[in-house]
């Protein structure tokens, strides 16, 4: 048993969509992803805008909050509770350019009303986390961008929102590339700075994903260490990433099962959890995988957390201290390689 609650998005149950092939299963519709979701021992399930209401560049603000109760009613059925929602900001024509630093005004402002109805939604479904997944913040031909000014498009932004909805917190996700080249916030370090600089720093955090730290270079438990020295980890999405190459996301501990124990160690350590936070699962289903079968990938991430929280459970305090006396960190490292292979 888990001392953590998990959480998963309804993307990560798909249809095997990617870059050089089309869909290889059925679409799942969202009830029977959350009677699902509840068996197999999730409680919190993380929102696009738009997965809890579909085509909503077509409704009215009145409309996508009677939308938005059903969802609602749905999760109560499933005793699940809403983590976040986060707007769509990366499929939709008006994004090509990028949303909040897009160079057109008119893309600008669907970016914002995106955004705001996120803020109604998340009201809806019970939660007051927003998060922004900074998708096509950033540039594919760099000359095209003023960096300085976007970085001030992404401050005001985070502004607006904190001043639309006095209670809502506003959580960033960063991601240093993918879809666009270079991000204008790329690492938790930048989230930081950002939301310090806020109207209200104490509402902004980050979520923090574990390929998306490999894919900047950096270690992923040490990211999540950052923002809980900083009092600002929202949220974790668990994944795993082989190395810098395209966005995989990987079931938690598939590639790297140190880095997997670092980051459950330092929520263990640091009582993440204990403000209600998830440990939010973001992994992708291979494209092999059955219908039927194609939640394997979210059960064996809650697994490997769970092996994770027995190692970390086991790992003796007296052993480091004694390493450190000793100035013996190869020492320590046996201890740690013996740990996780036994
Ligand atoms: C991309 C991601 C996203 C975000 C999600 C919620 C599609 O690499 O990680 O998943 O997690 O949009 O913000
Ligand atoms: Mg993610």
């Amino acid at each position: 048993m888990s001392r953590f609650r998990f959480s998963v998005g309804p993307w990560n149950v798909n249809e095997g969509v990617e870059a050089f092939g089309p869909a290889v299963r059925p679409s799942i519709p969202l009830e029977e992803k959350f009677k699902k979701f509840a068996e197999i021992g999730i409680s919190g399930v993380q929102f696009h805008d738009d997965d809890a209401v579909p085509n909503m560049n077509d409704l009215s603000e009145a409309e996508i909050i009677e939308e938005a109760k059903k969802v609602k009613a749905l999760l109560d059925k499933y005793g699940l509770e809403a983590e976040f929602v986060a707007p769509r900001l990366w499929q939709d024509p008006h994004t090509t350019d990028g949303a909040f630093t897009s160079n057109f005004p008119e893309d600008r402002e669907f970016a914002m009303w995106r955004a705001y109805r996120s803020c109604d939604i998340a009201k809806v479904l019970g939660t007051k986390k927003i998060v922004l997944w900074l998708a096509r913040e950033g540039t594919l031909c760099q000359e095209s961008k003023s960096a300085v000014e976007n970085v001030n498009r992404l401050l005001d932004t985070v502004n607006k929102l904190l001043a639309y909805d006095p209670e809502i917190e506003v959580l960033i996700e960063p991601k240093p590339n993918e879809p666009i080249d270079r991000s204008f916030c790329p690492t938790v370090g930048h989230v930081m700075a950002l939301g310090a600089k806020s109207i209200d720093p104490k509402r902004v955090g980050c979520v923090m994903e574990s390929a998306h730290a490999i894919l900047a270079g950096l270690d992923p438990a040490n990211e999540m260490s950052f923002a809980i020295a900083m009092g600002k980890l929202g949220s974790v999405h668990f994944n795993d990433q082989n190395g810098v190459r395209y966005d995989q996301d990987k079931s938690f501990g598939a590639e790297n099962l140190r880095s997997a124990f670092n980051q459950v160690k330092v929520l263990c350590d640091n009582n993440y959890g204990a403000n209600g936070e998830f440990v939010g699962l973001d992994v992708k289903c291979m494209r092999t995988q059955r219908p039927g079968d194609d939640y394997q990938h979210i059960i064996n991430s809650m697994r490997l957390v769970e092996i994770m929280e027995e190692k970390v459970d086991r790992f003796d305090n007296a052993v480091l201290q004694q390493c450190i006396d000793e100035k013996n960190y190869e020492k320590l490292e046996l201890y740690v390689l013996e740990l996780l292979t036994h």
